[in-house]
């Protein structure tokens, strides 16, 4: 089944000043529609094809005969999460249960966020950092490149994507100034409570 891009849930203006309309339109519009077709393309007559995304990547992850479907596969899926991490008027503070699950797990909701911009910052070259349940354990993970938590056995709960295609036309060379403005200004807590709910359930 052809995978189709989900719709953004706000406009691609609304995210501004923080994320600009022009990076969204690329990254939304061009970069993560690339990932889409290209998947379909290699997934389209072979058996893969009756098969989910998400089974999809977890069959090729660690097949070096399958890598291009993997590593756009796993680009789409974490594109998608990731729009959805994203929220006008978001950042602030979590629901009242995963905040007190991140300050037993962190030491505190500023040390959580800390080590979120520290893994973001130090992801060298393209990749992701994340919030993760691991068992029954909150922890922050980077990834390289297409890598996606989905394959380690981590339920994600967030990320960031950290690709300069991210960033770029905003902030140049300036990743940590775009990482610390997500935090503060556009987390969206309300899916992350969601997605921790499902994953402890
Ligand atoms: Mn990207």
């Amino acid at each position: 089944m052809a995978y189709q891009q989900p719709a953004l849930l706000y406009a691609e203006n609304a995210l501004e000043p923080f994320i600009s309309a022009k990076t969204l339109g690329f990254h939304y519009g061009k970069h993560h529609v690339a990932y889409i077709t290209n998947y379909n393309n290699l997934v389209a007559g072979t058996p893969f094809d009756s098969l989910t995304l998400e089974e999809v990547i977890a069959l090729t992850a660690t097949d070096a005969q399958k890598v291009g479907i993997f590593n756009n596969g796993a680009q789409a899926w974490n594109h998608s999460f990731y729009w959805n991490c994203l929220t006008p008027n978001g950042g602030g503070n979590p629901g009242e249960e995963l905040e007190a699950k991140i300050i037993r797990d962190f030491g505190g909701f500023d040390k959580f966020k800390d080590e979120l911009k520290t893994a973001a910052a130090t992801q060298f070259g393209s990749g992701w950092a994340w919030l993760v349940l691991e068992g029954e354990t909150l922890k922050v993970v980077k990834t390289a490149n297409a890598q996606t938590p989905l394959t380690s056995g981590q339920k994600p709960i967030l990320t960031i994507d950290v690709w300069e295609h991210a960033y770029y036309l905003d902030y140049q060379n300036r990743r940590p100034d775009y990482v610390a403005t997500v935090i503060d200004n556009l987390l969206n807590w309300d899916f992350a409570e969601k997605n921790f709910k499902k994953g402890r359930a």
